[in-house]
């Protein structure tokens, strides 16, 4: 070989090898940025999905006409001659609900399964001879539909002796705890709330005792109390989440039944070290149980309460009392059809679909995996635009119209919480004018403009202040018909 040979020979190899390393380049993906801890668990990501939870609130105070039953009630009243849990079910279908909970036993005490452990349940009632369980009526029919169950045992037990006497009150309500949920398959939220009788404020609940067995006994459930462990209180029983609402608090200082926490577990805590998002438990009519005189709420509060809740980062709870014949009464089954058509007419055309999409910066460039296009895809957990970190509090991401101009007026932003809750601080612009000033995001922020409906060019969202890189999973621009701010000021706006 001679010497030109082998520079040739030396000349095509390394071509090769520069071809093969720019061809393995073009494939390599730029890696996702770390998480910012805390992070939710497998079981709270699946529960923040949900949304809306059905809860249901019967048993001898259905009879009664009350709210607190006293305790003394005879097992006899109860007696549901239609109860069909599988309408119950039906009408959670029908509303889009993915996840119903019992009240097992509330504060008078009276049990809705046959327990070992007392005879205030429903083996004293007529209903079915003293055969019947209406636990596991609720979890058939909610099975038979793919709806997951969870329950709620009350602490506070109006009837039992045991109660005020702490091991023998404490080993009773562990008794239940394992009967629910050893019996019933999986349940997948356990309700539990800090209730006391006055009578007996030296009773203690030796709640880490019952969450250590809860855990033991349900792998993927979520444990709901004022301060968690998994899913904590809202702090009010309005439906309302606080404007700025983190899914993260510090949860060791707070004592459960305590009213004085609830303002720092409406909005959470930027500084939290624990992940324990909100729920927002409200009735669909004023009382939590079913009263001949209460009507259910009206589509234009029951929207709001949806606004203020799910669309500040939380999920909600609605409960929806069956009656004495042990139905959802009629008025009931159609307000919820109302508000699934609403909310299926406002969400299921995103408007941001007809928009060139514009960042400030992509993490990894345009083909790192990274791009704006994630934010107006299906998937509002894994796929998400990460902006340049190098753009440092000067993050945005701008719709503009590919022709002519959008009418909306509700923006829908989410983060990408698998890798932690980020932003502190948004703004949201239409065609240059400052419409929204606000700060938490999370799963899923919803802004209702209160300048009415707008038609414009473009929107631009400002991350205006994030711990670390933010992360925008979804990116929705929607027109509600059903809203009508109280001032309309469409026409002072200037474009
Ligand atoms: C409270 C109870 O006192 C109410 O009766 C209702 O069950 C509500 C959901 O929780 O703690």
């Amino acid at each position: 070989m001679t010497i030109s040979h082998n520079l040739l020979y030396i000349v095509t190899i390394f071509f090769t090898l520069f071809q093969l390393v720019f061809s393995l380049n073009e494939q390599m993906k730029t890696t996702p940025p770390l998480p910012i801890l805390p992070l939710p668990s497998y079981s709270q990501l699946k529960w923040q999905q949900r949304e809306i939870i059905m809860f249901f609130h019967f048993g001898v105070n259905t009879f009664t006409d009350s709210e607190w039953g006293t305790g003394h009630e005879s097992p006899s009243i109860f007696n549901p001659t239609g109860l069909n849990a599988n309408q119950w079910a039906d009408t959670a279908a029908q509303a889009g609900v993915s996840l119903m909970i019992l009240t097992a036993k509330h504060h008078d005490g009276f049990c809705l399964w046959p327990s070992k452990y007392t005879n205030h349940s429903v083996i004293g009632s007529p209903w079915k001879n003293g055969h019947g369980d209406v636990v596991q009526e609720f979890v058939n029919a909610a099975k038979a539909r793919g709806i997951d169950v969870g329950l709620y045992l009350s602490p506070w037990d109006r009837h039992d002796s045991r109660y005020g006497q702490n091991k023998e009150y404490n080993e009773y309500y562990l008794a239940q705890l394992q009967e629910l949920l050893n019996r019933y398959g999986g349940v997948r939220e356990i309700w539990f709330d800090g209730a006391k009788g006055s009578n007996a404020t030296n009773m203690t609940y030796y709640f880490n005792d019952w969450f250590s067995m809860v855990k033991e006994l349900q792998s993927t459930i979520n444990i709901f109390s004022d301060a968690g462990p998994d899913v904590r209180w809202v702090g009010n029983e309005n439906g309302y989440a606080g404007d700025t609402c983190w899914s993260t608090i510090n949860a060791t200082s707070l004592s459960i039944g305590n009213a004085s926490i609830a303002n720092y577990i409406n909005t959470g805590d930027s500084r939290g070290t624990n992940w324990i998002p909100a729920e927002c438990d409200v009735s669909i009519r004023k009382g939590w149980f079913w009263h001949k005189s209460q009507k259910p709420k009206k589509l234009s509060e029951l929207l709001d309460i949806y606004y203020k809740s799910v669309g500040r980062n939380c999920v909600l709870l609605l409960n929806v009392p069956p009656n004495t014949t042990g139905l959802i009464s009629e008025s009931d089954v159609q307000t919820l059809k109302q508000l699934r058509g609403a909310i299926n007419t406002i969400f299921s055309f995103n408007l941001a679909e007809n928009c060139h999409v514009e960042v400030s910066g992509t993490r990894g460039g345009k083909n790192g995996g990274f791009g704006p296009e994630n934010v107006l895809d299906d998937d509002h957990l894994w796929t998400y635009w990460a902006p340049n970190e190098e753009d440092k509090e000067n993050y945005w991401i701008e719709f503009k119209v590919k022709s002519g101009k959008i009418k909306f007026n509700v923006v829908r932003i989410q983060e990408a919480i698998g890798l932690g809750q980020r932003v502190k601080e948004h703004e949201v612009y239409v065609d240059g004018i400052k419409v929204v000033k606000e700060t938490t995001i999370g799963y899923k922020r919803l802004h209702r403009l209160k300048l009415g409906i707008v038609e414009a060019h473009g929107v631009r969202i400002k991350i205006v202040k994030a711990k670390g890189t933010p992360l925008i999973s979804s990116v929705g621009l929607h027109f509600d018909p059903f809203w009508k701010p109280k001032v309309d000021v469409t026409s002072k706006m200037v474009h």
